[in-house]
């Protein structure tokens, strides 16, 4: 532990959405995600080009977590060597097949986060009690979120190529005002109920450097202000998409506190958080044709009780 401020002193004046979807709320402001914001989502599509933004689970050449997760191990349990054994399966017929499983953290690759994934004193999103996730999440779990599905205009915010660099730096910060300013420069204001899908391709650094990458960790992101946060209240953003492991500058310099936003975005107002996504296709695609805004689709798997799950977003252009 570091002397650095608590969170509950630190947010103390900050914003909170509890309650405002009723007093069982599970999934906050993708409540924002109305039928017209589909629909709004759907005029956005003009070419019919579709773009996934889930990274490969077991990359050969990596899997990128949060440190003290590790990647995904799968395990072959049937293949064709199966029946060189005498106790093989046997089926009618002669069928034969491959089956596998991995062994995986639920956040160890792109992934929604619940949105009972953190807290601080003691509270989870909308109020619900800490201790109801000793166990597995009673309350606030992915699979509400699974089960809702979220889809809406999509507006990607090119932060790298705003700032004339190939990846972020570590610890790098930006602004609301940041994202504002990278939008009109990219042509294309941010709306109200807009999902930002924010690029900073912060990961290649984890391919280019190997091991060496965490030392230091201290991803690059957005960085908490009241300002911030009431701009995220104001402009009822539901849903936060990065292409870093935790969506937010890792510890935050002002004071040191670590991964703030979670807390303010998610706890606080019910933002659901979206990691690891690979928007490099998309975010070429965006650059060569000025065509910035989508239909953004995802829905994480259901795992009961849960603190988050892999996704496949899917962005059309
Ligand atoms: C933590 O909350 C620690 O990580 P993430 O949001 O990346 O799953």
């Amino acid at each position: 532990m570091t002397d650095a401020i608590s969170l509950e002193e630190l947010l103390k004046d900050s914003p909170t959405n509890w309650g405002k979807w009723g007093a069982d709320d599970e999934v906050g402001a993708l409540n924002y995600l109305t039928k017209d914001e589909v629909l709004r989502g759907i005029k956005s599509v003009q070419q019919g080009e579709v773009f996934t933004l889930q990274r490969l689970i077991n990359d050969p050449k990596g899997d990128p977590v949060w440190p003290g997760r590790s990647p995904a191990e799968r395990t072959m349990i049937l293949d064709e060597s199966t029946w060189d054994k005498d106790d093989a399966p046997q089926f009618p017929g002669g069928l034969h097949y491959a089956d596998d499983k991995i062994n995986a953290f639920l956040q160890g690759s792109t992934q929604y986060d619940a949105l009972g994934h953190v807290w601080y004193g003691g509270k989870l999103w909308n109020g619900y009690d800490a201790r109801t996730t000793i166990g597995g999440m009673e309350k606030a779990s992915v699979a509400p979120i699974g089960e809702r599905g979220v889809v809406g205009r999509g507006i990607l915010l090119d932060m790298a190529r705003f700032r004339g660099k190939e990846t972020l730096d570590k610890g790098e910060t930006y602004t609301h005002e940041d994202l504002v300013a990278c939008a009109e420069a990219q042509g294309t204001p941010i709306e109200k109920r807009d999902i930002l899908v924010i690029r900073t391709n912060f990961l290649q650094q984890f391919f280019d450097q190997g091991d060496s990458f965490y030392e230091g960790f201290n991803e690059p992101g957005l960085v908490y202000s009241p300002e911030l946060v009431q701009w995220f209240q104001d402009m009822e953003i539901p849903n936060l998409v990065t292409d870093t492991i935790a969506n937010e500058v890792t510890y935050d310099p002002n004071n040191g506190v670590a991964l703030v936003l979670h807390n303010a975005l998610m706890r606080n107002l019910g933002v659901t958080l979206t990691e690891i996504a690979d928007l490099e296709k998309l975010a070429s695609s965006c650059a060569d044709d000025k065509q910035y805004t989508f239909l953004y689709t995802a829905a994480p798997l259901k795992v009961h009780r849960a603190t988050g799950s892999p996704v496949n977003p899917v962005a059309i252009k």
